[in-house]
């Protein structure tokens, strides 16, 4: 009787991973995008307050999403352990319990935008899977237990137990299969990776880092930010894997005429290119939430005049193809800056993660007001008549750039030879652009420090001084000037609501 006991959370947790593997395959041959797990674990996060989540973003970088999924998963086995015991005495408590674990996906289901029925179905499948499987297996475990209370000898081998143990074997086997039908049926990846890597597109150049934008100081950011570690930032568990072929944006609302755009429609108009520096309004100062990059698209102000817009008309409410939403002010997408539906970034097609197949790149603004990854959905709008993901939990309607800059050599808390010391970083102001860069030392004096060229004032810039340091520890701090003359202000503000201000400010010590 007491052995028992353990095979009856045994038969909890292998029904619980079988409805599991059979949702994610369901989940995968229907095309839902997400499983219900991460359907979860994405309605957690976004119940999340902001604090907590730039907690979690700060506490387990990019892997904060792994972290909650495998969180959710060692939780369930838990509780899949526990129901089979429960499921011993209480069947029904067991099955209640199986309901409100689906419920509570179902719920987060729903919640998603554009759901359609057959979202739930994966959850459904899982449902089923467990009551089932606890059930064929409870059978067994029932009469092992008679058998057991009966007193009599028990003669090796017990039919009741074998028939567990087979059983167990079967459920374990058809979890194994489902969750590799899974896998393979999530092949959308792949085919999405697969046309990007045979995409041609007409009018992207890969470019040469302007002469002159670089002043080579070692241990400074490269002025251009290669795809790979360019910083990643979005809410999706499972990055959307859109084939070009799939791909359509719909440009409606307060227009005269609605737009319905294919990629071959998007890539055969003229190609715009240009440097522009992205960076994210969750940046600390002197954090690395920013990057700098060639990007090719077509501009969005001739796609927006051919569709009209209304004059009372201020904001664009776009929309990713995974239920994310941003408003843009729509002067900002029309005006002379290159705001545009960018197809690569680099040279190459977009990588899938930073956006593929289209995304949207507004100069002059935060990504989380303007830089929609997979967007799909442009509506003209008004600001008062709409709210955003981010402004839902407290940011700003508006998000354009603040000036900044930042010292990244000497690195902070460094040993530093005493004499003279090579101070250097990068500022930046896109859509304005940077006219000066001063640092000092131990509150002193501000030096100017020497700029280098860039090829728009949509870019940062590298700066590099030199200044004495006599032995000891020393404070170097910096601050930039806008080409407007504004400076860069010393007042410390926190990341929200719309973007931090402070000098960048480190402590270095100067050795003989
Ligand atoms: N679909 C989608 N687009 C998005 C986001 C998102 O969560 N989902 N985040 C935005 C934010 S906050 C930023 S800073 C930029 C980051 O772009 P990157 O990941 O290519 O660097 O994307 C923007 N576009
Ligand atoms: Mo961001």
């Amino acid at each position: 009787m007491r052995t028992s006991r353990a095979w009856w959370a045994t038969a909890g947790v292998l029904s619980g991973l079988l409805g599991l593997a059979l949702s994610y395959a369901a989940a995968a041959l229907l095309h839902v995008r997400d499983a219900p797990v991460v359907a979860v674990a994405e309605g957690i996060t976004a119940l999340t307050p902001g604090k907590v989540a730039r907690w979690a973003i700060e506490t387990f970088d990019t892997a904060d999403k792994k972290v909650l999924v495998v969180g959710i998963l060692a939780f369930l086995l838990v509780f899949f352990a526990v129901l089979g015991r429960v499921a011993r005495t209480r069947w029904w408590l067991a099955v209640t319990g199986y309901v409100v674990l689906a419920a509570l996906g179902a719920v987060a289901v729903i919640a998603k935008p554009n759901t359609s029925f057959t979202d739930l179905a994966p959850i459904v499948v899982g449902l089923l899977a467990w009551v089932v499987a606890l059930a064929a297996l409870a059978e067994w475990l029932r009469r092992w237990e008679l058998v057991e209370a009966s007193g009599e000898p028990v003669t090796a081998p017990m039919p009741s137990r074998r028939g567990f143990f087979v059983a167990s074997g079967v459920v374990a086997l058809v979890a194994a299969c489902g969750g590799l039908l899974g896998r393979v049926a999530g092949s959308a990846r792949r085919r999405a990776e697969e046309s990007r890597r045979l995409l041609r597109i007409e009018g992207v150049t890969a470019p040469d880092v302007p002469p002159g934008a670089s002043l080579g100081v070692p241990g400074v950011s490269p002025w251009q930010t290669p795809n790979g570690p360019f910083y990643l930032i979005d809410t999706a568990f499972i990055k959307p894997t859109i084939a070009p072929a799939d791909w359509e944006l719909r440009i409606h609302g307060m227009v005269d005429r609605e737009i319905t755009l294919s990629y071959r429609d998007l890539v055969s108009r003229e190609i715009t290119e240009d440097w522009i520096t992205l960076n994210c309004v969750s940046n600390e100062v002197g954090g690395d939430l920013i990057g700098n990059a060639w990007w090719s698209g077509v501009r969005l102000a001739a796609i927006l005049a051919e569709a009209g817009p209304h004059p009372d008309a201020d904001a664009v409410l776009q929309t990713s193809e995974d239920g994310w939403t941003c408003g843009t002010p729509l002067a900002a997408m029309m005006d002379e800056r290159n705001a545009m539906l960018a197809v690569a970034m680099n040279g190459e097609p977009l990588p899938i993660e930073h956006g593929f197949p289209v995304r949207t790149i507004v100069p002059g603004l935060y990504g989380y007001v303007s830089a929609t990854k997979w967007v799909v959905d442009m509506e003209v709008t008004r600001y008062d008549d709409i709210t955003a993901y981010w402004t839902e939990k407290g940011w700003s309607e508006m998000g354009p750039v603040k000036i900044a800059s930042k010292i990244e050599v000497p690195a902070s808390g460094a040993d530093v030879p005493a004499g003279d010391v090579v101070c250097a970083g990068v500022a930046w102001m896109q859509h304005t652009g940077i006219s000066a860069v001063e640092v000092q030392v131990d509150g002193g004096a501000w030096q100017r420090a020497r700029l280098a060229s860039t090829p728009n004032v949509d870019t940062w810039v590298q700066w590099q001084a030199t200044v004495a340091l006599d032995e000891g520890d020393h404070q170097l701090r910096v601050r930039a000037v806008d080409a407007d003359g504004n400076v860069q202000t010393g007042a410390i503000a926190d990341v929200v609501p719309d973007g931090a201000t402070g000098w960048h400010t480190i402590d270095v010590t100067a050795k003989a």
